[in-house]
């Protein structure tokens, strides 16, 4: 990035001090400038959705792109387009160099239209009591003087329940990634890490990481929904559509707040330090990540120019944590730990490794999503279920003070509709309404991505997507109850909407592993 001496400060957008505050005014005429551009523009508003993820089929159907559009040239393509990282340790850092490169746009065009030269992206904090409305801003047609063709605004956002009251429901997301100790984590049924799996370029990758599922892909499909007359996805709910709409970028301003809230937790450790990290993909010969920036430069950065905030030249105006964030202190205390008395402290013993991952149980077939729900039955290894239960109690009678953690992975996941998601439930008892069981909800899991990882093509095997939620306060709760000592447990999946057969959403394995910490 060229060196400045000034600090740009990324805001709440809710807390701006009106619907259109100043930021947001000019957000919107940065945001026309870029969308009056050609699709072969690099700093055009085409060409950075592109960047993300581009299906030429699907712009079409959406009224993206037409036969009359520029291309751009093969190399342009060759080293901007379809960059985004999922599914990867590449994840956090890939994206905010997206959201530097697409700020500095902004920037450049709103200072060419008289704005202020520190203007900064706000960002969109859902989990903040009442701000999980879709801001106003980007719900309204018209500017603030009722004018038509507000940029901001995108018809094809279906909200939650496809009715186009857009707005993230606060039981469907959450912060428990923010409680992972470890940045990364392996693709083997145990933590895929706050930021996730070691990988190397992985446009589309299949594991996703603990940020990422939750809230990151929820919020995504939550936003998006789909249409429910041509059963197409919302904008935000397909990675080959997002980047076009304009609240994305304030979403994932939020998610990469979220990386800076998770750093300084004293109870969570650092980015990795593996080079194959610090120095991105042509450490493993993969190619690098390139942004376009102002005035016909190309920028190429690595996660380790990235990861230290206070090495960058923007803040946030508020990195404290979020209350839902897990504490282990507090888990151990429901298990029954005397807190005076634990021997180790707490960061150390989260940390200390190597850990165990072991199969728990798992179903024996594939399950067929459709309509309002779907359930199955993992069977439990007796030997594995001892061992949990031994770390349980060993943890109250603190010999042990970090007992183990357990994951819930939904495998290959396959389908053709990105904006399905589903509540999943652990051993609600047969005849109850599982929304009455929060405290067995493992989770929810949105299949943001499961169209392009399930089309075989020369990256990836047609797979699907493999989801991790950590179950750990299911478990927990079970073995309170005295109810963990079975040798079976019930999975069920609760459809947010009810799926249609066109969507054809399976999921190839439903498994439970134990982590040792
Ligand atoms: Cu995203």
């Amino acid at each position: 990035m060229g060196h400045t001496d000034m600090t740009y400060t990324r805001k709440n957008v809710l807390e701006l001090g009106g619907d259109w505050a100043d930021p947001i005014l000019w957000y919107a005429r940065g945001v026309k400038a870029m969308k009056a551009r050609a699709l072969n523009e690099p700093t055009g508003w085409r060409f950075f959705g592109a960047i993300h993820g581009i299906d030429q089929g699907l712009w079409q159907q959406l009224g993206y792109l037409s036969s009359s559009d520029p291309m751009p040239s093969s190399a342009d393509i060759a080293t901007y387009w379809n960059q985004c990282q999922h599914g990867s340790w590449f994840f956090l850092p890939w994206h905010r160099g997206y959201l530097l490169a697409l700020e500095a746009v902004v920037r450049d065009a709103v200072v060419k239209l008289g704005g202020p030269a520190d203007w900064a992206l706000p960002y969109w904090n859902y989990f903040k009591p009442n701000e999980n409305q879709l801001p106003p801003a980007f719900a309204s047609a018209d500017w603030p003087d009722g004018s038509g063709d507000n940029p901001l605004y995108v018809p094809q956002r279906y909200g939650p329940n496809n009715d186009g009251n857009v707005n993230v429901p606060m039981d469907q997301v959450n912060l428990t990634a923010l409680g992972d100790p470890d940045f990364t984590g392996d693709a083997n049924g145990g933590s895929p890490g706050f930021g996730g799996v070691d990988t190397g370029f992985s446009h589309n990758g299949q594991v996703h990481g603990g940020i990422e599922t939750q809230p990151h892909d929820q919020v995504h499909v939550s936003v998006g929904g789909g249409d429910p007359e041509s059963g197409l996805p919302g904008l935000m709910s397909d990675p080959d559509t997002a980047g076009l709409d304009p609240i994305f970028w304030l979403h994932h301003a939020n998610i990469d707040r979220l990386w800076e809230v998770w750093r300084q937790n004293p109870s969570t450790d650092m980015d990795p330090s593996d080079p194959n990290w610090i120095n991105g993909p042509p450490a493993v010969g993969d190619p690098a990540f390139t942004m376009p920036m102002p005035g016909g430069v190309s920028w190429t950065y690595t996660p380790g120019d990235l990861s230290d905030l206070s090495k960058l030249n923007y803040i946030y105006d508020d990195v404290s944590p979020p209350a839902g964030t897990p504490q282990l202190a507090a888990r151990l205390q429901r298990l029954g730990v005397n807190m005076a008395t634990a021997a180790a402290p707490v960061r150390s013993t989260a940390m200390a490794g190597p850990k165990t991952v072991e199969l728990l149980g798992a179903n024996t077939q594939s399950l067929r999503v459709t309509g309002t729900a779907a359930s199955t039955s993992l069977t439990l290894d007796t030997a594995v279920q001892r061992k949990v239960t031994t770390s349980l109690q060993s943890a109250a009678a603190a010999a042990q003070p970090a007992p183990d953690r357990i994951f819930l992975n939904l495998e290959n996941v396959r389908g053709a509709n990105d904006a399905t998601a589903f509540n999943v439930y652990i051993n609600v008892p047969e005849g109850d309404d599982p929304a009455k069981h929060p405290e067995l909800k493992a989770g929810t899991i949105a299949l943001f991505g499961v169209r392009k990882a399930t089309v075989a093509d020369a990256q990836h095997a047609g797979d699907g997507l493999t989801f991790v939620l950590e179950i750990t306060h299911v478990i927990d709760t079970l073995h309170l109850a005295g109810a963990l000592n079975v040798s079976q447990l019930h999975v069920r999946l609760v459809p947010l909407n009810p799926v249609p057969e066109a969507a054809q959403i399976s999921i190839g394995r439903i498994s439970v592993f134990r982590q040792s910490t």
